[in-house]
């Protein structure tokens, strides 16, 4: 591969641990890297044009990150940010004013209020549509020309799967300049390398998986065009959404088992998955490992493994939902997922709390939907601790 740093070793766990940093290139030989905590580097002239000069501009602790990153998405470039929002909101100085961008409906509420409600007022229009409808999607390529089509391969929170081929494919046919992104949160370069498929850009809340240990909040991107690369670097500097050292650090050091992490959640996630199937209090369980999955065939065509995020409906309404969510003990009640540990949260009143109803109800967010990060947990005890506190709704 004709790559910066992408792609190292052809093996994902050694480029996880390996990429980005040897050694042998550190002036004390230290096996882990140092954190460059330093703002400023000093210059030989009062000029800019060395790679470090000042640390929003570039920093060697996030050097080191976006290598691993890049090589763990087999991308030639790869760039770090703030938050995944902060990612995102990045990505969108790509547009001017006028520009439409059609996005999937079924998305993290977070994404949905930055292009509902933030973009408009600097004239750039985003149309939602369900992309699991192909014809939808089709004619709001025709209709709209959009400059970006953005979507999750598993949405989030209701974990439908986006045949991320063929909304390549027909957008390509339809607008080839347009840029296409997928978030690959859900399911991290382990299960899938969106790039491979043709997208243009992989946004990752590395706040999730990647880190995997809830003491970061971060997002990245990667990407393979060189020119777009360019304007990347320029925006970290200009709009100033960067992490900071010690951050990238973290990130570092919780990709190193990214492999291994993603195995066992996966693992616990069927397990907790097929408890959950059969439960008399559960009216229906989303998963897109579980054979009754309506996408289980296009998941399996498509991902490597299924994550280990599940969504469940619990039979009753909200009061009965929100008892059985206080009296989870193993399971934390938080916002986030991706981490150790088992996060519950509630999609209608936490992340996708800034859709209207009507909105939530389109994409089947009730009143009792539950959404569960599967942690690293014994699967036994996340098993024990939900049918605990089912017996109390
Ligand atoms: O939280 P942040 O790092 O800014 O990432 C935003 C984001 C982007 N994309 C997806 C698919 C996400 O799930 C998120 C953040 N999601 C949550 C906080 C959540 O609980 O779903």
């Amino acid at each position: 591969m004709d790559s910066e740093c992408g792609d190292e070793f052809h093996h994902f766990a050694t480029d996880a641990i390996h990429a980005g940093y040897k050694p042998s290139d550190s002036q004390s030989k230290a096996v882990i890297p140092s954190i460059c905590l330093s703002t400023v580097f000093k210059l030989d002239e009062p000029q800019t044009g060395t790679e470090f000069v000042y640390s929003r501009t570039h920093n060697p602790s996030r050097k080191i990150l976006e290598q691993a990153l890049a090589a763990i998405e087999g991308a030639k470039h790869a760039f770090c940010f703030a938050s995944g929002l902060g990612a995102a909101t990045t990505m969108t100085y790509l547009l001017q004013s006028g520009d439409n961008i059609v996005c999937a409906s079924n998305i993290y509420g977070g994404t949905f209020c930055l292009l509902s409600e933030m973009l408009p007022r600097f004239g750039v229009q985003t149309t939602f549509v369900d992309f699991t409808k192909m014809e939808s999607l089709v004619a709001a390529l025709k209709d709209k020309k959009p400059k970006m089509v953005w979507f999750e391969i598993v949405t989030n929170p209701t974990l439908h799967i986006i045949d991320a081929r063929a909304v390549i494919k027909s957008t390509r046919d339809i607008v080839p300049e347009a840029i296409i992104i997928v978030d690959n949160t859900f399911l991290t370069p382990y299960y899938s390398k969106p790039l491979d498929l043709g997208a243009d850009l992989v946004l990752h809340s590395l706040t999730k998986y990647i880190n995997g240990h809830s003491d970061v909040v971060m997002g990245s991107l990667a990407l393979n065009d060189d020119s777009m690369a360019k304007k990347f670097r320029r925006f970290q500097n200009n709009l100033g959404i960067i992490p900071s050292p010690f951050d990238c650090y973290q990130v570092n050091r919780g990709l190193k088992t990214l492999h291994i992490r993603m195995k066992q959640h996966d693992k616990n996630a069927l397990v907790v998955a097929e408890f959950l199937e059969k439960h008399p209090k559960i009216e229906r369980v989303l998963y897109p490992g579980l054979e009754s999955h309506p996408q289980h065939h296009l998941a399996r065509t498509l991902m490597k493994g299924y994550g280990g995020v599940i969504s469940f409906y619990v039979k009753g309404d909200y009061q009965h939902t929100r008892r059985f969510l206080k009296s989870l003990k193993v399971i934390t009640l938080a916002f986030s997922l991706g981490s150790f540990e088992s996060l519950a949260e509630f999609p209608a009143t936490m992340t996708h709390s800034t859709m209207s109803q009507e909105e939530r109800l389109k994409i089947d967010i009730t009143d009792n939907l539950v959404r569960l990060s599967v942690g690293l947990e014994s699967a036994e005890d996340i098993i024990a601790d939900l049918d605990e506190a089912l017996k109390t709704k």
